[in-house]
């Protein structure tokens, strides 16, 4: 493991690190990326503003397997106030006109912030609410037959 973290992408006994490298090397070997610079630039974008929001939802989940309830409460009404809505806003403004976030076709970034998406409005049911854009992208990609079997099948974790 050459930097001590998860996730390690091997390929070819090769270590591949860092969650959005390996995302968007997935999306390239499997036809999920776009050629135009800009167009895939942007949906760089997408996927890193959504990566950031990782650590906060992260400080949340540690405080709750810690046993530390009210300060899961605190940070968890932070997130969902101030954090989260005004990605969210921004995200679904992105949507308007279009049915996927770079290209005219689905790529990895589309299936990056629906696998955040979904775990959060998981924990959270109203998340989306606010963004109807992207909750519909969402719910298209989680139906993808694949994707929806991988999450029917895939081993309980508590993350
Ligand atoms: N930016 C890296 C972050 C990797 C990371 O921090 N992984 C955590 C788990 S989510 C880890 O392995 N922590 C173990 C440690 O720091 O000892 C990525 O997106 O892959």
């Amino acid at each position: 493991m050459p930097y001590g973290k998860v996730p390690v992408l091997y390929v070819d006994d090769k270590p591949l690190c860092q969650s959005v490298a390996i995302c968007r090397y997935l999306g390239r070997v499997h036809d999920l990326s776009v050629d135009d610079p800009w167009e895939s630039a942007k949906g760089d974008e997408v996927a890193d503003t959504v990566h950031d929001l990782l650590p906060h939802a992260a400080q949340m989940v540690y405080a709750k397997l810690g046993g530390d309830g009210e300060k899961a409460k605190m940070l968890a009404t932070e997130f969902y106030t101030s954090t989260l809505p005004p990605v969210m806003r921004e995200l679904d403004r992105r949507l308007e006109g279009r049915e996927w976030f770079c290209g005219d076709k689905m790529t990895w970034s589309d299936i990056f912030v629906a696998c955040y998406l979904s775990q959060l409005s998981a924990h959270h049911e109203s998340s989306l609410d606010a963004a109807p854009r992207l909750k519909t992208l969402v719910e298209r990609v989680v139906k993808l037959p694949q994707i929806e079997k991988w999450l029917k099948e895939r081993p309980e974790t508590p993350m």
